[in-house]
């Protein structure tokens, strides 16, 4: 039997939808989503096969133009994924099209690009109508010698089988990288913590998203198979811990409830969540934060 394998890069703007497609795509929520830009920080590998073929996906933080150190290390890290990956898939907003932020990634395409085959996926093909997404496919390849596009809905599945087979037609022969039954490489404890801020960024508003993490601290097994999780939610100001509380403690107690079944659904066992918010003011000048998000601190020099 001939496989194949290989490392598919999910880029765009923020919000166009690429922890959606990845997590179709595994079948399983690996990766979260929210309504908000800049939701993803990391790159998130998620895996999924395809005949034969073993298909990683690489899901990314969005592209945009950086301003603070951790806006830095996540846009270099979403670049990094495109330069590591066999195939690229640039995702864009249909009803949104051709924006100031496409433009910079196509810029950035230029090179990155080069040596490798990049796809184009509208995404949100539901919210346009179809003469709509003709005009905009001739524009973008106008603009960038797609290998090959596709029209999409990563949250309904539309064109996303198709996308799937083609990716699984195009990728180098060889090995599986990963077990057959793995679908993601992040730790438990990783994946735990961005559950948690999954929920908080639902329920928290403007700027507070961006100014707070989540770490898991400890994760102790019980006797009765039950697991104890411990986690830090490292905030800027007093002012935040205030919010992040909530009216006698109603906005936490809700998030940690949210958290906790979702993860007692990912283990399917009982998981005992404690949540406690920590005053930080440097947080985002710490190396250590970055590293436990899994990015690179260094990234972040300008
Ligand atoms: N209508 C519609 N909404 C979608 C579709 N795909 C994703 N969304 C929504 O778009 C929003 C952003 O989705 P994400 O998957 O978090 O986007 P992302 O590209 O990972 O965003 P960042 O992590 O911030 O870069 C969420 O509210 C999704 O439910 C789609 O095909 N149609
Ligand atoms: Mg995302």
């Amino acid at each position: 039997m001939t496989t194949r394998a290989g490392f598919i890069a999910l880029i765009g703007e923020p919000n166009a939808g690429k922890s959606t497609l990845l997590n179709h795509m595994v079948g399983a929520k690996v990766s979260i989503v929210t309504h908000k830009v800049q939701t993803t920080r990391a790159r998130i590998r998620g895996v999924a096969m395809e005949g034969d073929a073993q298909l990683v996906f690489v899901d990314t933080p969005g592209l945009f133009k950086p301003r603070r150190r951790l806006d830095r290390a996540m846009v270099a890290a979403a670049w990094g994924g495109a330069a590591d990956a066999d195939i690229v898939v640039l995702m864009v907003e249909a009803h949104r099209g051709v924006t100031e932020g496409v433009e910079a990634i196509l810029d950035g395409l230029a090179d990155i690009g080069k040596g490798r085959k990049v796809a184009l996926a509208i995404n949100k093909i539901d919210k346009v109508q179809s003469g709509a997404l003709l005009a905009l496919t001739s524009d973008l390849n106008d603009r960038y010698p797609f290998t090959e596009t596709f029209m999409i809905s990563a949250e309904r599945g539309h064109g996303v089988d198709d996308l799937r087979k083609w990716l699984a037609g195009e990728l180098p022969e060889g090995p599986w990288l990963y077990p057959e039954d793995q679908i993601a490489d992040l730790p438990m404890r990783m994946i735990a913590a961005e559950m948690t801020r999954e929920k908080l960024t639902l329920r928290l508003h403007q700027e507070l998203p961006y100014q707070m993490t989540v770490e898991t601290e400890s994760w102790q097994e019980r006797k009765d198979g039950s697991a104890r999780v411990d986690q830090i939610i490292y905030v800027v100001r007093d002012g935040h811990k205030g919010i992040v509380l909530g009216k006698g403690g109603e906005t936490i107690k809700a998030v940690s409830q949210a958290a906790r079944a979702e993860l007692e659904e990912f283990l399917d066992r009982k998981v005992h969540l404690f949540l406690q918010v920590k005053v930080r003011p440097n947080w985002l000048e710490e190396s250590e934060r970055y590293s436990e998000m899994g990015l690179d601190f260094k990234d972040g020099n300008t």
